[in-house]
């Protein structure tokens, strides 16, 4: 029997800390050496990584994969498609929402959403939990016991009908997590400045996909954003304000951290490439920019550099929320032609995430290597609870493992992304560098571009609470 089932030799390796030439020795899908030279004889297969950066896979700690999102609208991508093309762009962990409906308990919905998921995966998956309907069962059961299953992170929103809890609401499932040891993510923007907004610029008849933007402001990311770290303060929990999207809202939880509160930060792709001005295309073409936050303008896109170089973000997540755009059923959906607030909020980007981040930041300069490392995939693993399991390249360590071509230079088209979507709202950017393979739990998912792996592979995981 050999020593390895496969040896990665010749790659330069790097983790959020170090960076160094060595072979890679995996043994029934963990990493079992480190060294240079390890002699191909003693392995089952081997890859030549010479020229290749060897990082850690991709965690993607915000994802949604198959979530119901308004009447007449499906998600484009199912857990065969989103994880398949999480693999094309280097991530082998993500980490999508299990939505809680009103009246609905909050264990059936994540069964459903792990039988959705069962059998369909090509990279590993692990839930957070949205809680839409914070009950006295909900509260003082079913939370606590979830998070001691394996499910230690809770989302709330601040904003949309039906999803936005109120103060005291947020407060309530704020203890919970903080008795538990679970964690807190925030959507936060205003929900009444939102329809203030939304109801006067309809009134006026402003109501093309660019006033999507116009409805959603910075000060009303920039106060939502101050009240969830208050809520978070006087709870004394951990939290991680998702998405933020501007220069207002990140100075707010750098001032958090200053304080010593445990708060944490995350920014997306589209807040460093995209701005408002993507919404203003002819006809619907702005709703294939969507989302929430919005895309804001050039000193929010330094910003959130800043954020990232500063160590504000600890996390550089997709926020993949994927529609389709030619479809009734997607971005095209018969109302959004009467109005913004009926288009499908999201857009795509758990395979794009990566190779922007490395092409924009790594390439240009902005970040170096070790922190593209820790904001794609240490820290998520450490916020969340899977390292060490995941996240780094080390002894014992799982072997989920991306193997990239810094020089490969290529446009960003949607074939090279290989989900369920028509569209990317990146297409036509000039990428520098791309993860041509990619390893889950030492198997080959995606070999030089090509597609290997088999779904099934992708285990759905639980998490020990994080630190
Ligand atoms: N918030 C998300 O986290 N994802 C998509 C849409 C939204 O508002
Ligand atoms: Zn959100
Ligand atoms: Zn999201």
């Amino acid at each position: 029997m050999s020593a390895y089932d496969l040896v990665i030799k010749g790659g330069r390796v790097a983790t959020a800390s170090d960076v160094f030439a060595s072979d890679i020795g995996i043994k029934d899908g963990r990493i079992v050496a480190l060294a240079a030279g390890l002699p191909a004889a003693d392995a089952d297969e081997v890859i030549d990584a010479t020229g290749h950066w060897v990082l850690p896979g991709g965690i993607d700690s915000h994802v949604h994969i198959a979530q119901p999102s308004g009447e007449g609208i499906v998600m484009a991508d199912d857990f065969e498609t989103g994880t398949r093309s999480a693999a094309f762009g280097g991530t082998t962990t993500i980490m999508p929402f299990c939505l809680q409906q009103k009246g609905e308990s909050l264990r059936a919905a994540l069964k459903a959403y792990q039988a959705k998921a069962e059998g369909e995966c090509y990279v590993d998956v692990s839930f957070h939990l949205i809680i839409s309907d914070p009950t006295e069962q909900v509260l003082g059961q079913e939370l606590p016991a979830l998070a001691a299953d394996g499910y230690p992170s809770f989302k709330v929103f601040m904003t949309y009908e039906g999803l936005a809890l109120d103060d005291r609401q947020i407060l309530e499932v704020m203890d919970v997590a903080r008795r538990t040891g679970a964690l807190v993510m925030i959507h936060a923007e205003n929900y009444d400045m939102i329809r203030f907004l939304t109801d006067r610029l309809e009134q006026e008849g402003q109501t093309a996909p660019r006033f999507h933007a116009t409805s959603r402001p910075i000060v009303a990311e920039r106060e939502a954003t101050h009240r969830a770290i208050s809520l978070a303060e006087l709870s004394d929990v951990s939290l991680m304000v998702v998405h933020v999207s501007n220069r207002e809202a990140m100075e707010e939880i750098r001032r958090a951290q200053a304080k010593g509160l445990k708060i944490m930060g995350e920014t997306c792709p589209q807040y460093l490439v995209l701005t408002a001005d993507d919404l203003g295309g002819l006809n619907m073409e702005g709703a294939k920019y969507v989302c929430s936050p919005p895309p804001r303008d050039s000193d929010s896109q330094l910003a959130c550099w800043q954020g990232l170089q500063q160590g504000v973000f600890s996390v550089f997540s997709s926020d993949h929320c994927p529609f389709r755009y030619d479809d009734p059923q997607g971005k095209l959906v018969p109302k959004g032609r009467t109005s913004f607030r009926w288009v499908p909020n999201g857009i795509p980007g758990v395979a794009a995430r990566l190779p922007i981040l490395f092409s924009e930041g790594v390439m240009k300069g902005r970040i170096d290597i070790n922190r593209f490392v820790a904001l794609t995939a240490t820290n998520h693993a450490k916020a969340y609870g899977l390292y060490p399991r995941k996240g780094t390249i080390a002894i014992g360590a799982e072997a989920d493992i991306a193997i990239w071509n810094p020089e490969l230079r290529q446009t960003l088209t949607h074939d090279l992304l290989h989900d369920g979507c028509d569209y990317t709202p990146y297409e036509g950017l000039e990428i520098t560098g791309w993860p041509v393979t990619t390893l889950v739990r030492g198997r080959v998912v995606v070999r030089d571009g090509r597609l290997e792996g088999r779904k099934g592979h992708g285990l759905t995981l639980t998490r020990p609470l994080a630190g």
